[in-house]
């Protein structure tokens, strides 16, 4: 029985060899080893310069590895769907981060987990919600219900002039 689970964010927003977003986000799924839960498949707007819509997805992963080697296996499923090397922000077929990870932190260049950029992140959160809503993030000490929740609360009124009353 492995001792770690990790949280895998999975996105997708151009078509590949399984066919559109959707189905390429599924494939991933099934490549992965060590499956023991996966959120719905979410259609999202872009964050960034790309203009196509993404299919977002939450595995949850258990497993021995330590990051860098759970790394280096998503890294060899993103290259079998045809991900060429610096497609950062580009569309891309697949991309698999590691978001959280039981065993706690890991800070390394080019691997920190959590992933520093998903607490803000609805793309990630919404789907993290479904399959590990009490999962705590250990530099917060926020669980994901908290976090999303914190993230897609209404924003308070603008103290700017549109803000200020007569
Ligand atoms: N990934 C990005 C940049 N922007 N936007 C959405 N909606 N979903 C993503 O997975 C995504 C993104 C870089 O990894
Ligand atoms: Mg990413
Ligand atoms: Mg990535």
């Amino acid at each position: 029985m492995p001792r770690t689970s990790y949280a895998i964010a999975i996105g997708s927003n151009r078509p590949g060899r399984h066919g559109g977003p959707r189905r390429e986000v599924l494939a991933a799924i099934a490549a992965l080893e060590g499956v023991s839960a996966v959120s719905p498949i979410l259609l999202t707007p872009p964050l960034g310069p790309s203009k196509r819509r993404f299919a977002n997805a939450v595995a949850l992963v258990e497993s021995d590895d330590e990051p860098p080697a759970l790394l280096r296996r998503l890294k060899a499923i993103e290259r079998s769907f045809g991900r060429r090397r610096g497609q950062n922000w580009a569309a891309r077929v697949i991309d698999l981060d590691i978001v959280l990870w039981s065993g706690g932190s890991w800070g390394e260049p080019g691997l920190t987990v959590p992933h520093r950029l998903f607490r803000t992140r609805g793309f990630v959160l919404a789907p993290l919600l479904r399959v590990a809503p009490e999962w705590r993030d250990p530099i917060t000490g926020l669980n994901i219900r908290q976090l999303h929740a914190r993230l897609t609360r209404r924003k308070p009124a603008s103290r700017g002039r549109a803000g200020v009353g007569p």
